[in-house]
């Protein structure tokens, strides 16, 4: 399961494991209520996980570019168990960072 606390930029999971547990198919719905343009930057969190619509990050795959009132969501296996911060690249210095936790 993934969980993540974050105030003006909204992150939803939902996870579906298979009866062993082995694998687990995410989702991380990203919206952006704000008036600023937010990007999620897990460079670790998606290097860890096999992307289904990798399309939705940046050319390098390190982040989620959300400008104000967007909505995207990522598809993802996660494969193994972690901890993954997480900052909003913009506004870290405010404290908009998190952990994404793969249990
Ligand atoms: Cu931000």
């Amino acid at each position: 399961m993934v969980t993540s606390v974050f105030t003006a930029l909204v992150l939803s999971t939902v996870m579906l494991a298979d009866s062993s547990n082995a694998v687990l198919v995410g989702l991380v719905a990203a919206e952006n209520h704000g008036k600023d343009m937010h990007e999620l930057t897990a460079p670790a969190f998606f290097e860890a996980v096999e992307l289904k619509n990798p399309e939705v990050l940046n050319p390098e795959r390190t982040e989620l570019v959300l400008q104000a009132g967007e909505q995207k969501d990522v598809y993802f296996t996660a494969k193994r168990a972690g901890r993954y911060p997480y900052i909003c690249a913009d506004h870290d210095w405010a404290g908009m960072t998190g952990v994404m936790v793969v249990e």
